[in-house]
């Protein structure tokens, strides 16, 4: 912190960003002479940070900050040994590409233990695959409204903003609006866009299967998001409340992966989205973020557990559609610990 904080006689004077330096250091268990030092080194007077620092420790709120500074200083200690773990010697560093396993397979490596993997032959077997893209798109659905977000390279936080973005235009100038913009992320129809909720698109579902025992009996396509945009199209990282899958049909897309123990992540967050982009040429230290980062190929299926950061880059004209809906219940409404960390 810098030392450009005048000093005074008392407490009253001494500045409160020293006053909350102090009580943050006195919670985080510094000692009452530590704390002290500092503060005459920084200017305060010596009588001054004396009575700061025992009107601080005296206040009934210090002994609750730090009972809560070491219960989250143990907390930390439990993520880092996960992390440690998962960055150990034994560490995955690419993702697991398999084939889909059965439900109860499913559950007890993937689900169970919140672990990433990438499905290969499941949308290998959707009729899309032979089926969807542009020429597609425009045969069977040229004069249909679809709701896009258009300007996303206007603002600074579009996801995040995406109600302010949206437009209804036909699919055949949705398709010309991402030609004439790509590569570039402006022109995206994303999940909340609710493109497959639309009758009109509905034939676009019975091109898809999903294993019932997995996903259940049936398609459901409010728990469905369709994604559809030119190479460019860019979601920061961000998690999710819900465990999905990302089926990639048409195009590759670059994905990047972190799991949730990587709290660093949350500092500065906003909701769900991070601050971390580790695509800047030199991005922000995020401590020790094990990444997983991979192409997904048109035909893979991508099992994102909640709470798992991910990073999506389109590489080309891509569509893809995720999945919510499960065999099982899946609804971790309550995890917001971004939310959570800044106390609202
Ligand atoms: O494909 C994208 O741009 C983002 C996908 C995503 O965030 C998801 O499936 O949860």
């Amino acid at each position: 912190m810098p030392l450009d904080i005048s000093a005074g006689e008392s407490i009253a004077v001494v500045h409160p960003r020293w006053r909350r330096w102090a009580a943050e250091n006195l919670a985080r268990g510094a000692t009452l002479a530590q704390v002290e030092a500092e503060l005459v080194s920084a200017g305060v007077t010596e009588v001054a940070a004396r009575e700061l620092v025992a009107a601080l420790v005296d206040d009934a709120a210090m002994s609750v900050a730090r009972e809560l500074a070491s219960r989250v200083a143990a907390l930390e200690l439990v993520l880092r040994l996960r992390l440690d773990r998962s960055a150990g010697p034994q560490a995955r560093t690419t993702i697991e590409r398999t084939r889909m396993p059965d439900a109860a397979t499913f559950v007890a490596r993937h689900w169970e233990t919140s672990t990433p993997a990438i499905f290969t032959d499941v949308v290998t077997a959707w009729p899309a695959m032979t089926r969807w893209g542009r020429a597609d798109l425009l045969e069977r659905f040229a004069d249909v409204d679809v709701e896009i977000c258009v300007g996303r390279c206007t603002i600074d936080r579009p996801d995040a903003e995406w109600r302010s973005l949206r437009r209804t235009v036909s699919m055949r100038e949705f398709l010309a609006r991402i030609d004439a913009a790509s590569p570039a992320n402006d022109v995206y129809m994303i999940a909340r866009n609710a493109g497959l909720c639309r009758p009109e698109l509905a034939p676009l579902l019975d091109d898809m299967v999903l294993p019932p025992d997995v996903f259940g009996p049936a398609l459901v396509p409010r728990r469905l998001g369709l994604w559809i945009g030119g190479a460019g199209t860019h979601s920061p990282m961000h998690h999710d409340l819900d465990d999905s899958v990302l089926c990639q049909v048409v195009g590759r897309k670059r994905v990047r992966l972190a799991p949730p123990e990587a709290v660093t992540l949350l500092d500065g967050s906003r909701g769900v989205y991070s601050w971390w982009d580790p695509r800047d040429p030199e991005p922000i230290d995020a401590g020790p973020t094990p990444l997983l980062e991979f192409v997904l190929e048109p035909g893979e299926m991508l099992y994102i557990p909640s709470g798992w950061w991910h990073q999506v880059d389109a590489l080309d004209f891509s569509i893809s559609v995720n999945a919510l809906h499960f065999a099982w219940p899946n609804d971790h409404a309550w995890y917001l610990p971004g939310r959570a960390l800044r106390g609202r």
